[in-house]
């Protein structure tokens, strides 16, 4: 168990959909915490680098040309286990054989507009968090209001 943030990115068929509001609502009533959001347009470098494992794909200029090719919503969400519990959120890559319940289950058919990003492990986190916050972008959570009632509390540890 371990307290971490991710990354989340409402990607451009999320935000042209007017899907925005409803997903960034599952985020909220899973318990993770918004630590950083922003709406904007990723630019062509930054997407090469964010998808640069897969380089070598067919579909990596697709990909690199669908995440440019509208306004994006980012998010830097924390929770404990917060990587695992957003990957579950968002559901399957093919949205026609994702779980019900999950963003894509419930919202989308297509392999390419899959609606939404979430880093695939610790590391990926890291990673792609750099790559569109700067430390000063993190909210702090006041006095821990927003984890009083997501969490128990053995001492300062969150259960
Ligand atoms: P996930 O987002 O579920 O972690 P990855 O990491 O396998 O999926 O792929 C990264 C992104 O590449 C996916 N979100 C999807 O938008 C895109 N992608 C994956 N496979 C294909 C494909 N065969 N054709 C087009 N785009 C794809």
């Amino acid at each position: 168990m371990k307290l971490e943030r991710t990354l989340v990115i409402l990607k451009p068929d999320a935000v042209a959909r007017r899907l925005a509001g409803r997903i960034i609502s599952r985020i909220e009533d899973k318990g993770l915490r918004i630590a950083a959001m922003r709406l904007a347009d990723v630019d062509a470098g930054t997407a090469r680098r964010h998808y640069e494992e897969h380089e070598a794909k067919p579909f990596f200029g697709q990909l690199t040309a669908f995440i440019t090719s509208g306004p994006v919503v980012l998010m830097a969400v924390e929770g404990v286990d917060a990587v695992a519990v957003a990957r579950k959120l968002v559901g399957a890559t093919l949205g026609r054989a994702a779980e019900p319940g999950s963003v894509r289950g419930d919202f989308g058919m297509s392999q390419a507009f899959n609606l939404i990003h979430a880093s695939d492990s610790a590391a990926s986190a890291e990673r792609e968090l750099s790559l569109y916050f700067k430390p000063c972008d993190y909210v702090r959570d006041a006095a821990g209001a927003e984890w009083r009632w997501t969490y128990e509390f053995t001492g300062d540890k969150p259960n």
